[in-house]
């Protein structure tokens, strides 16, 4: 094939005008685990709105749900965006931890009580060095969303006390502390993609799993036989929005300038929302008939005391001195 093939010429333009079109506008891939029916999708699709609007289409973002660009694994999110696969997520602290530990600190066992002990950390000095432990990564951080604080289900009966998880089989998230946490509760962890969380509660391999309320509520958890909720705050999961360092290097101080305006605006319209919604959402879900189960203090206790040993196995793994300064904030808050 000569390049006077008209096909071949074809080509050639196509590619010409590409080039002089990313000169103009340019559009970046962003990936979520949760589509837009979630708080976590919404908060992508408003940093793209933003954005479009703020860019005037110069600078726009497409949104890929369901982790569809590291095929559901939404442990590799991280790694795809390094690598460049991906230019930019709203991604979960979660599912970032295994190559950012020091985000398990969102994960440790009954450290945040409530949503004025996670802002004392994401909106201060702790947060400022966890986004420095990204930016060490090859990520650039531009703003916090939240997928928010997870709660357990079951199929099987009320939690109230740690004895109630014993045998337990709980879905678990692909970051090794959850497998941790729920062993020292006596459950039966198994870790697994969110793509394949909902599969294995309605065949039973699984009796319980755990997740914020809104996830639970849109995901309609209550359909799958999850009769059982206990809202015990144990952890929060935080969302980052983050964008690949050379994707951001190759940006004019304008186009980062919208980017990371945007993001910011979206994150803290979606924090809000989704705490705006949570009254809501609770009675939703106990209207379907799901038995939610509030702890009492000494319930809590209970589990704050089964658990701490994992804050001992992690602290080495999270930095100990990251874990202190969080402390410190949150009793302050
Ligand atoms: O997999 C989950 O449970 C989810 C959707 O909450 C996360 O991606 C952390």
């Amino acid at each position: 094939m000569t390049l006077t093939h008209p096909w071949a010429r074809n080509t050639m333009l196509a590619t010409l005008m590409m080039f002089s079109l990313s000169a103009s506008a340019r559009e970046l891939s962003v990936s979520t685990v949760l589509s837009d029916a979630f708080p976590w999708g919404q908060a992508a699709q408003k940093w793209a709105d933003l954005l479009k609007e703020r860019s005037e289409g110069n600078l726009t973002i497409r949104v890929y749900p369901n982790a569809q660009l590291v095929a559901g694994d939404q442990t590799r999110e991280f790694s795809a965006m390094r690598s460049g696969l991906i230019d930019a997520a709203v991604g979960s602290t979660i599912n970032w931890s295994p190559q950012v530990p020091e985000l398990n600190l969102f994960s440790l066992p009954f450290l945040f009580p409530d949503n004025a002990a996670i802002d004392s950390v994401t909106q201060g000095e702790v947060g400022q060095q966890l986004f420095e432990a990204i930016d060490s990564k090859g990520i650039v951080p531009l703003a916090w969303g939240e997928n928010g604080f997870r709660q357990i289900s079951n199929s099987r009966q009320p939690i109230t006390q740690p004895t109630d998880l014993e045998g337990m089989k709980i879905r678990v998230v692909g970051s090794p502390l959850f497998q941790d946490t729920f062993d020292a509760l006596g459950a039966d962890p198994t870790q697994m993609s969110w793509a394949d969380a909902k599969p294995a509660l309605t065949t039973g391999a699984v009796d319980g799993q755990e997740n914020p309320l809104s996830v639970f509520d849109v995901a309609r958890i209550d359909q799958v036989g999850q009769q059982y909720l206990t809202e015990w705050n144990y952890m929060n999961d935080p969302l980052v929005f983050a964008v690949n360092k050379r994707v951001w290097a190759s940006l004019s101080e304008q186009e980062r300038q919208w980017l990371r305006e945007t993001a910011q605006e979206a994150g803290q319209w979606e924090i809000q929302q989704n705490r705006d919604g949570m009254a809501q959402r609770k009675a939703d879900i106990k209207a379907r008939g799901v038995e939610i189960t509030s702890l009492t203090t000494a319930q809590y206790q209970a589990f704050v005391k089964a658990t701490a040993s994992v804050h001992q196995q992690w602290a080495d793994k999270i930095g100990a001195a990251l874990i202190e300064n969080a402390k410190a904030a949150i009793q302050q808050a």
